[in-house]
């Protein structure tokens, strides 16, 4: 594929409602964009890291700099063959796998137009549906809670997943599992706990929970496996999982028995496929987890959940959930199956809106090959 451009854009935009998890809450998105010129196609990609590197230690600005400086040079003068070939080109940055994921997926996306197949078939994918769930932040009170979780059921999603943390998870589980006593129900805790909070963890198992996401801390397996031996429900890890062999090493020890695979927590497609492989072999399931993307990074979500070991209900959900106006075209939909259909033309299978993401657009730095 030779490069002719690459285009870093910062585009800022307000969250239909805030998002709040155990590491602070979020009203506005500043997201760093990514397009790909080559061969007159145009390839997307969506960094994840967030305004503040409170999830992972990337964030927009870091991702700005080692994308500008180092890895869209690297690109640029590789012209890589294809998706694939980017982790070898961007080998010798250490880290900062959401900056390369925004660079990789973009090289995807192209591939995928260029070969004219769907990005999900590109991937490897098998599904024409995806099983969809709600991510629900901690709110600021249960009746605003109950109404959310309400609204998500009658718009058919499969699971709900409630973010915890100390304070905000046992009395909320029990109001929650009163009124509803058999759906889907797991909870999230982005390592808002310790080791000494086992036997409270514990205590989740009565309210039967699908699993427990990153009870931990976010760098660990080892203290998740000592606490998963006294769980009956199952761990899923996020955080932890940087690659592949951290997924090897989590499933040998069983500090986890579900796997959430974010394609920029791994730093790719790439690196996602081989995590969904490896998991797979070992009988483990996984599913698409979110970073309260625009629709490119959701289509991009939506393609690798069509790989066939993303077994249960992900966080990859509805546009609307989200945004008054997404930068795609059409808005990703949930039928009333809780399903998103996998696009079956060639490409991501949702038109950008250029025109629209150029009036948002606060930033813009141009690296050409
Ligand atoms: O831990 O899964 C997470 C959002 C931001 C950062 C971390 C997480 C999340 C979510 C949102 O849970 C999922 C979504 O995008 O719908
Ligand atoms: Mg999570």
């Amino acid at each position: 594929m030779k490069i002719d451009s690459i285009t870093l854009r910062e585009v800022r935009m307000p969250l239909v409602k805030p998002f709040e998890t155990s590491f602070g809450k979020t009203t506005n998105r500043r997201i760093l964009l990514v397009e790909l010129k080559a061969e007159g196609y145009t390839g997307w990609g969506e960094c994840v890291a967030g305004e503040h590197p409170f999830f992972s230690d990337e964030t927009i600005d870091t991702a700005w700099l080692v994308i500008s400086q180092e890895l869209a040079p690297a690109l640029a003068a590789a012209d890589p063959e294809h998706g694939g070939k980017c982790h070898q080109i961007f080998g010798n940055v250490r880290g900062h796998r959401m900056a390369k994921a925004a660079l990789e997926n973009a090289v995807w996306d192209a591939e995928a137009q260029m070969k004219e197949i769907p990005l999900s078939v590109l991937l490897g994918g098998v599904r024409e549906t995806i099983p969809c769930g709600v991510s629900i932040g901690i709110q600021p009170t249960l009746e605003d809670l109950m109404r959310e979780i309400e609204q998500s059921l009658a718009a058919g999603y499969q699971r709900i997943k409630l973010k915890c943390k100390p304070g905000w998870d046992v009395k909320v589980f029990e109001a929650v599992r009163n009124r509803w006593p058999d759906i889907l129900l797991s909870c999230d805790a982005n390592s808002a706990y310790r080791l000494r909070d086992s036997d409270h963890i514990a205590s989740f198992d009565q309210f039967r929970l699908l699993m427990i996401e990153q009870p931990l801390w976010s760098d660990d397996f080892y203290f998740h496996s000592m606490l998963q031996k006294r769980l009956e429900t199952p761990i899923c890890l996020d955080e932890s999982i940087r690659n592949r062999r951290d997924a090897l090493a989590a499933i040998d020890m069983e500090s986890c028995q579900i796997i959430n695979i974010k394609n920029g927590r791994v730093g790719g497609f790439s690196e996602a496929i081989a995590v969904h492989n490896v998991a797979q072999e070992r009988g483990i399931p996984v599913w698409c987890g979110g970073m309260l993307e625009t629709g490119i990074g959701r289509a991009h979500n939506i393609a690798l959940s069509s790989l066939e070991n993303f077994t249960l209900p992900g966080d990859v959900s509805a546009s609307s959930r989200y945004w008054a106006e997404d930068i795609i075209e059409p808005a990703v939909t949930v039928n009333a199956q809780g399903e998103i259909a996998v696009p079956d033309v060639a490409g991501r299978g949702y038109e950008v809106r250029a025109d629209l993401i150029e009036q948002l657009t606060v930033r813009k730095e141009e690296i050409r090959a």
